[in-house]
């Protein structure tokens, strides 16, 4: 099932769905006098509380004035089941705090993410230095629930919530020397153990980027929420990269800052392993790592003794970004 129908309840849509749709179901529900009615429904206002186990958290205003007006499954797994809350928060990647998967959540509660700040610089008309309130206020959320496949072979499918990069960008106009853009992981060593340590190989901080027209794709988000809450900082509050297709590195956690660039710009993990990871880093079953196969993945939750593996798809199954590649090799360009 995609979406648990909570009980009525349980139910707190009163608090996350505009008033004028809130009175109709109500009324709706009267009417027709059964739950049933409510499955019925196109999911118009879903929170939290339409997963299960979800740890409830206060959110700051910023994020919360949003849910009344969010777009609640605008993509949906088709039949794929949504990773419980618990695993999508406690088997993570944000080296910062360490590289056991269980790391973030036992050292990423220590970062500041009140306030942030996120510089947009570069190839733009418009750079400026925005408060978080600032950068996603214009902007209404949706729920895009993706599939998120690492490149070492474990996948989930995960509820964001966030809004398409492209209506950032052109908020602040890229010129026409805007081939690339560029992000970059905030650093605060006090914070994060994994960076004093210096187990890690990586020149911190952390960077990422994409080609204009990538970050401009719709499926691009920036993801400032997921399962109907705001994002626990181990995920990468209080903003992050989604870009489906592509290997999860490609989505950096708690950005603060975002350029324009013309060149294409150095990304962490090729800067380590160049001919292990590439720039572009399209989800790609043909094109195996040097040491493992990249044709399968193992979809989480997976025990040991029942693993649940599953085909890897060409660009993850997003197949509508096929045509930004149209004339590349991608096995060269991996
Ligand atoms: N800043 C930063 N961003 C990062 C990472 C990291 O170590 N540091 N790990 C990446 C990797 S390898 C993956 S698979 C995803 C994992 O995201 P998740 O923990 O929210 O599932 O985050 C990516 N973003
Ligand atoms: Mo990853």
């Amino acid at each position: 099932m995609l979406i648990q129908i909570p009980p009525s309840s349980a139910c707190r849509e009163s608090e996350v769905t505009p008033e004028s749709i809130y009175l109709s179901r109500r009324q709706l529900l009267g009417a027709a006098g059964t739950l049933a009615a409510v499955a019925a429904l196109p999911g118009q206002a879903q929170d939290a509380s339409a997963y299960p186990d979800v740890e409830p958290a206060p959110a700051p205003a910023w994020f919360s004035e949003k849910l009344a007006s969010t777009r609640w499954q605008a993509v949906t797994p088709g039949n794929e089941s949504i990773t419980p809350f618990q695993d999508a928060t406690h088997y993570n990647n944000f080296y910062e705090f360490g590289t056991n998967k269980g790391d973030p959540a036992r050292y990423a509660e220590k970062m500041q993410v009140e306030p942030w700040t996120v510089r947009v610089d570069g190839e733009v008309a418009k750079p400026g230095t925005y408060s978080i309130e600032d950068l996603v206020g214009p902007h209404g959320l949706e729920e895009r629930i993706y599939r998120l496949r690492c490149v070492e072979a474990w996948s989930m499918v995960i509820p964001w919530l966030g809004f398409p990069l492209a209506e950032l960008l052109k908020r602040v106009e890229p010129t026409s020397k805007a081939k690339y853009v560029s992000f970059e992981t905030r650093l605060a060593p006090e914070e994060m153990a994994g960076v004093r340590s210096g187990f890690s190989l990586i020149d911190w901080p952390y960077v990422e980027g994409l080609r204009l027209d990538e970050a401009m794709h719709p499926l691009t988000i920036l993801a400032v929420g997921m399962y109907g809450r705001v994002l626990p900082n181990q995920n990468g509050a209080p903003l992050r990269l989604v870009v489906p297709w592509k290997y999860g590195f490609k989505g950096i956690k708690s950005i603060v800052r975002i350029s324009l660039v013309s060149e294409q710009p150095p990304t962490t993990w090729q800067s380590i392993a160049p001919e292990e990871y590439g720039f572009f880093s399209n989800v790609n079953p043909e094109v195996d790592h040097p040491r493992w196969s990249q044709a399968h993945e193992r979809r989480l939750p997976s025990g040991l003794f029942s693993p649940n593996i599953v085909p890897t798809r060409m660009f993850n199954g997003y197949d509508e970004v096929a045509s930004l590649y149209t004339g590349l090799d991608l096995r060269k360009y991996y």
